[in-house]
């Protein structure tokens, strides 16, 4: 028995890449839950979110963190570049993921940052199920590999779930011996709360053309459970009168679908019955006021 727990490996691993590799998408597939949302749409991650993953071997807690990007043109952007390089501080191990026989600027401005950050780094090439020639794959691995001193690399898919193994079976390997950083039930250090109004935002990302969703934010208002129902009222906070009418749509029914689909989801992913209710509030200028988005749970300094 000492020598088990002797064995049992635990750390912080932050997820970085530049937007839309599927940062994500990995980290729900370990889980086997919605903890972060996904959309094919960049910047879609706002917030640092643990995901926190126990099994015996020991226990991980992911950082999925949003992407890091240069336009940084509202305080919820220099925001979100904060916590990304704040979340690589942090790490025992920074997992760099890229997507498959894709190489970018921005895909060498996130390795900077990996260097910067002196933390130790592996590489995880993501989506292999979208590459036709297979054999090109490994020249790709090789040529990155070449790029930094990776501790491992893993080609795997997110979406399919294909050789995400893999990928674990090289954390525990590679992370420290130590005890459990969180309770082993826990799956995630953000409250329900904040996984509703995340998935009502996830819908609002789908669902809105353009630069709307990326003017828009969600915050919960209401969360009770009464009478084996789970009920939700829900503000969506957006920039302009215009955009208020964009988001209600035509007698109401943009608002109505993506209320209805982000409730499916919920009911889905929290296993009840759930009651959801949306209302669209204008405030100009949510995105660059320090106070309301701190009330809005996105943390500042
Ligand atoms: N085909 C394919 N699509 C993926 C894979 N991983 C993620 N995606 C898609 O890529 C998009 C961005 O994913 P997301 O996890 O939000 O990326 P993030 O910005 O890095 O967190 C979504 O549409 C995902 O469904 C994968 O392994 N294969
Ligand atoms: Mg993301």
């Amino acid at each position: 028995m000492s020598d088990k727990n002797l064995s049992f490996r635990s750390g912080v691993v932050a997820l970085v890449g530049r937007p839309n590799v599927g940062k994500s998408t990995l980290l729900n597939r370990i889980l086997g839950q919605k903890v972060s949302i996904v959309t094919h749409k960049p910047q879609t991650t706002r917030h640092r979110i643990a995901g926190i993953y126990t099994t015996g071997l020991g226990q991980i807690v992911f950082l999925d963190t949003p992407g890091l990007h240069g336009a940084v043109s509202t305080q919820l952007n220099r925001h979100m570049n904060r916590i990304a390089r704040a979340s690589l501080a942090e790490a025992d191990l920074v997992v760099l993921m890229v997507r498959a026989l894709q190489w970018r600027d921005d895909d060498e401005e996130v390795l900077e940052a990996v260097r910067d950050s002196g933390r130790p780094a592996a590489l995880v090439v993501n989506q292999v199920d979208r590459v036709a020639q297979r054999e090109r794959l490994l020249p790709f691995m090789q040529e990155l590999s070449a790029r930094h001193d990776f501790a491992f690399v893993v080609p795997l898919s997110a979406a399919t779930g294909d050789n995400v193994p893999a990928l674990e079976a090289e954390l525990f390997k590679t992370l420290p011996e130590g005890p459990c950083l969180y309770d082993p039930e826990q799956v995630t250090d953000r409250s329900e709360r904040f996984l509703v109004a995340e998935m009502v935002r996830e819908q609002l990302m789908l669902g809105l053309q353009q630069e709307i969703p990326y003017g828009t934010t969600v915050e919960v208002e209401a969360f009770v459970r009464e009478r084996g129902m789970l009920k939700v009222a829900a503000l969506v906070w957006v920039n302009r009168e215009a955009h208020k009418a964009i988001v209600i749509g035509r007698g109401g029914q943009r608002l109505k679908a993506m209320g209805r689909a982000a409730r499916l989801v919920i009911e889905r992913e929290f296993d009840e019955k759930v009651h959801l209710q949306l209302y669209v509030k204008v405030r100009a200028g949510w995105a660059d006021d320090d106070n309301l988005l701190r009330q809005l749970g996105y943390e500042m300094e």
